[in-house]
């Protein structure tokens, strides 16, 4: 016989009352499982899209700063002083000379010059971060040659005297501290740093024809280490390094620091008078570091003389049967004479004896060229009066020891 019963009412039948409603109880309890499990589960979907909302919230945040940083290196590289305050307003970067100094030592996409100006900056924030800047140079047990290649290559020297001035301070200090005893002063390792820049130009550059030798460059540098002299084998060594590899210096606009101050100015022919005999000689002019040479032929590599141009003033001058003259005289001190050198017949170097030089050009042109290039010289790169100063100071300095 088929039994035409369900099987809860089967098992109803079977169940005792006790354990039907147990069984009721069990029911319920499931059902009430389930709802809080459809409950969770919508809990955890609307937290997932919170999260995902967040997320996104937080990618767009990201990305929006990205944004801003990009704008903020981009007005900094036109303008370094509105980049900043572009970049402090918008929260891209802490005020603090350490966390600026970082940013410009580290930061990807930064203009060089733009860094260079930035530092080169004589306000208190500038001053501070140059010296934070610098101190995330790490120069220890590196010659100074290697410093100074790791130094010129994390930012461009701006152009202007002051600003190169504090940098260089500030690189000495820096390259002293971290390698105390081979310098006596600071002032040394800062002269002997432009000693080494003057030479990379006058090995690298093309347009310098007289190229400095190893004999030269040491002399050049007698006395600079506070009245002594510097071991032969640090500069032999400093010298070789320059020789065979230049520095790389950040390309930009070619106002760099060898084009700077380094560059012969002017060079060619022209007739001067004579001090005391009145005789006109046929010399070859070079007007550079603020000095005019002459020479007797172009080849020469010794100048027959040297006129420091520094307090002298230049100006056009008529002069019976010489047409196309300039004079150089010193404006301060009439009928004395001009500070200058010249290598006798006899080979003695010994002082100019002119109170003012008399020049001829070629040319009325060529005679206005060379007043513009003097004048220019004159007016131009006191670098040379910064580190003469200092040479100055420490060639009279006693040693420490
Ligand atoms: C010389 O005349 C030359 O003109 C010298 O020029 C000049 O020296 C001398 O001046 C002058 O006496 P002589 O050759 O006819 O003797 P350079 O040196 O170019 O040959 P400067 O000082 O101009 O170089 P005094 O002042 O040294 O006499």
């Amino acid at each position: 016989m088929v039994c035409s019963a369900t099987m809860t009412e089967c098992c109803q039948t079977d169940f005792t009352v006790e354990e039907q409603m147990e069984l009721e109880r069990l029911k319920m309890h499931k059902q009430i499982l389930l709802e809080e499990i459809e409950k969770l589960k919508k809990q955890i979907e609307n937290v997932m899209a919170d999260i995902q909302d967040f997320k996104s919230a937080e990618d767009n945040k990201t990305l929006e700063r990205e944004k801003r940083l990009c704008s903020g290196k981009k007005k900094f590289n036109m303008d370094p002083k509105k980049g900043m305050k572009y970049l402090v307003e918008n929260e891209l970067l802490v005020w603090k000379a350490e966390r600026v100094a970082e940013f410009l030592y580290k930061e990807e996409g930064l203009n060089k010059t733009a860094i260079g100006d930035f530092l080169g900056e004589r306000e208190d924030m500038n001053l501070q971060t140059l010296k934070a800047f610098v101190d995330l140079h790490e120069f220890s047990h590196l010659n100074l040659v290697q410093a100074l290649r790791q130094f010129l290559w994390s930012f461009r020297l701006p152009g202007e005297a002051q600003k190169i001035d504090r940098m260089m301070e500030a690189f000495a200090t820096r390259y002293c501290n971290c390698n105390s005893g081979v310098f006596q002063s600071t002032d040394t390792c800062y002269i002997l740093s432009f000693a080494i820049i003057m030479l990379n130009t006058s090995l690298h550059n093309p347009n310098v024809k007289d190229k400095t030798p190893l004999e030269r460059f040491i002399s050049m540098n007698r006395g600079i280490n506070n009245g002594e002299d510097l071991p032969n084998d640090l500069l032999t060594n400093l010298y070789n390094s320059i020789r065979n590899e230049p520095f790389k210096i950040p390309e930009d606009d070619g106002n760099d620091l060898t084009h700077t101050f380094f560059n012969p100015d002017r060079e060619g022919w022209l007739l001067k008078l004579g001090g005391r005999v009145k005789t006109w000689k046929r010399r070859w002019f070079i007007l550079t570091d603020n000095c005019l040479y002459y020479f007797e032929f172009t080849t020469d590599k010794e100048p027959r003389g040297i006129i420091p141009l520094e307090n002298l003033c230049v100006r056009e001058v008529s002069f019976p049967r010489k047409p196309y003259c300039l004079e150089l005289y010193n404006p301060n001190s009439k009928g004395q004479k001009i500070k200058a050198c010249k290598t006798e017949t006899d080979g003695r170097v010994v002082e100019g004896k002119h109170q003012s030089y008399m020049i001829c050009a070629g040319s009325a042109e060529e005679r206005d060229d060379w007043i513009e290039s003097i004048r220019a010289s004159i007016t131009k790169d006191p670098f040379y009066d910064l580190v003469s100063v200092r040479k100055k100071k420490v060639i009279n300095k006693v040693p420490e020891n």
